[in-house]
């Protein structure tokens, strides 16, 4: 039968019963009836309370004897019927010093020393072994000893007290004496059946601990990404915080002065989230700016002249860009009563609802620098994407005029991939508008030039990868991503 049903028998019963107990009559480890007891309380069958009591153990030496004899009787045996010289027997038995002092006290042996040398006989034809017959008891669990001897042997380092902590037992809320069969896994036939409402499921542990991995290797896209980070850190930049995948739409996209109706905020190319639907807290002065800029223009902006909607601005989405985090982290700097220049750069993941192909899945990871500094200009932008790129290993940048809502001038980036031996696309970048900056309170000398690019795409150019699914998802190679070089940029 098994020990946690053995348990529950016993508290059948029983009102109380400590685990002690339990342990000594099942002749089983303690910790064995603990853990048995541990389970039966994650079912609620049991309930316990953690209390602390003292015992006597044998020590060591206090297990020697019990098995061995006493020293007093183990040297008595030694001593044969004819006598043996005193310095021959203290050489010759164990522990003979105790030994002999402790029979000479029980009167067991005596001392001869007619015939000039002290020769040692018996005194008494038979001796019982009392602190041999004690120690037993003792370690069966039986303890009647007087308290004078108890000490005596604790003197002698035969036995000591120990604090043992073990719990007291009760019936729990769901007691009985048998434990239902718990299901550990909701298979789809108990779905399809209905069967799974008549099952009782075992509790999740979420204590337990994971299996420790026998190995572990960076995925590719880890990789690459240290060796991007290594880059900005390089170039003194600081990674902004990107641990929130969830963005209102004001921060995402009002904030960056990217009006309401365009077509990037349309739930085809965004992922909005249905609960919580909305956020209603923000900066609400700085709301106000926003609205302003969009609704009626204003520091030297016309705006787009549209009747700005505050519920617009609180839908939930997962963010679509991770410039997004960069507002935040300008309105932030912002704030500061002195404008001190910075330089953020962050690299994590982004969503967009957008059709999937051998190169675009509905997430990927964004990488993205930022400089904020007084009166910088489309060359600072320039010569920073030239100093980023290099250390990618693309010597031979070309720009080419581009749209974004929230930068002016925007430009696209490529560079002559010589392994490929063909330009191609690298990235996306711009000075940020002031209709995004100054509703944030920075000061209007201070221009932020900005960049993105992805993970993937850089990743898979490395790695000699065609398709996205290589790369990420169920289908990924695991021997791939065990065997596949370091990252090593041409810096
Ligand atoms: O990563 C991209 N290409 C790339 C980058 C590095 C590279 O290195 C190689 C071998 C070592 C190779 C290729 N691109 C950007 C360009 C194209 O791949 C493009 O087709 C796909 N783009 C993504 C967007 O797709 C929806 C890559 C992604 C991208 C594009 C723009 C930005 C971020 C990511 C941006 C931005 C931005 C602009 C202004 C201010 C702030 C941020």
């Amino acid at each position: 039968m098994e020990l946690n049903e053995r348990i529950l028998l016993v508290l059948d019963k029983n009102e109380r019963v400590d685990t002690l107990k339990l342990a000594l009559e099942f002749n089983e480890d303690h910790q064995k009836v603990v853990g048995a007891v541990k389970s039966l309380e994650a079912l609620e069958m049991v309930t316990s309370e953690a209390v602390k009591s003292t015992r006597w153990e044998l020590t060591e030496e206090g297990q020697l004897v019990a098995d061995k004899g006493s020293h007093e009787a183990v040297l008595y045996r030694s001593v044969p019927d004819t006598g043996i010289p005193q310095a021959e027997l203290m050489k010759t038995v164990p522990n003979a010093k105790v030994g002999f002092s402790k029979a000479m006290s029980s009167g067991w042996i005596l001392i001869d020393k007619s015939g000039g040398a002290p020769l040692v006989k018996k005194k008494v034809d038979s001796i019982t072994d009392t602190v041999q017959d004690h120690l037993n008891e003792i370690k069966k669990g039986i303890d009647n000893l007087a308290d004078n001897i108890r000490n005596d042997y604790k003197k002698r380092k035969l036995l000591q007290e120990v604090t043992i902590k073990s719990f007291l037992l009760s019936k729990g809320p769901q007691f009985a004496t048998t434990i239902k069969k718990l299901e550990t896994d909701l298979t789809s036939e108990m779905l399809l059946t209905g069967s799974w409402k008549n099952l009782d499921f075992k509790p999740y542990n979420f204590d337990a601990l994971g299996q420790p991995p026998e190995c572990g290797h960076l995925h590719p896209l880890l990789k690459v990404r240290s060796e991007f980070r290594e880059i900005f850190l390089e170039m003194g930049f600081t990674e902004m915080p990107t641990n929130m995948y969830v963005e209102s739409s004001f921060w995402n996209f009002d904030a960056l002065f990217q009006p309401q109706q365009h077509p990037a905020r349309d739930a085809h190319d965004t992922f909005f989230i249905s609960n919580p639907a909305v956020t209603t807290k923000f900066p609400m002065d700085y709301l106000e700016r926003v609205k302003q800029v969009h609704s009626k223009g204003g520091y030297g902006s016309q705006g787009y002249r549209y009747d700005w909607k505050l519920e617009e601005a609180q839908k939930n989405l997962l963010r679509t860009h991770t410039t997004a985090v960069s507002a935040r982290m300008l309105y932030q700097l912002a704030q500061q009563k002195q404008f001190t220049p910075q330089k953020y750069f962050s690299i994590d993941k982004v969503f967009r609802n957008e059709t999937l192909d051998a190169t675009h899945l509905a997430e990927f990871h964004q990488v993205e620098g930022v400089v904020a500094a007084r009166g910088l200009s489309l060359a600072d932008l320039i010569g920073t994407l030239d100093a980023f790129f290099k250390r990618l290993g693309f010597h031979r940048l070309q720009f080419k005029p581009a749209y974004n809502p929230y930068t002016e001038p925007s430009m696209e980036i490529f560079a002559y991939h010589t392994g490929l031996g063909k330009w191609i696309e690298i990235g996306n970048s711009g000075v940020f508008r002031p209709e995004m900056l100054l509703p944030m309170g920075l000061p209007e000398d201070v221009r932020v030039i900005a960049w993105g690019l992805s993970l993937e795409r850089p990743t898979m150019i490395k790695y000699g990868l065609n398709n996205i699914r290589d790369l990420v998802g169920p289908r990924v190679d695991l021997q791939m991503v065990q065997t596949n070089p370091i990252c090593r940029l041409d810096k």
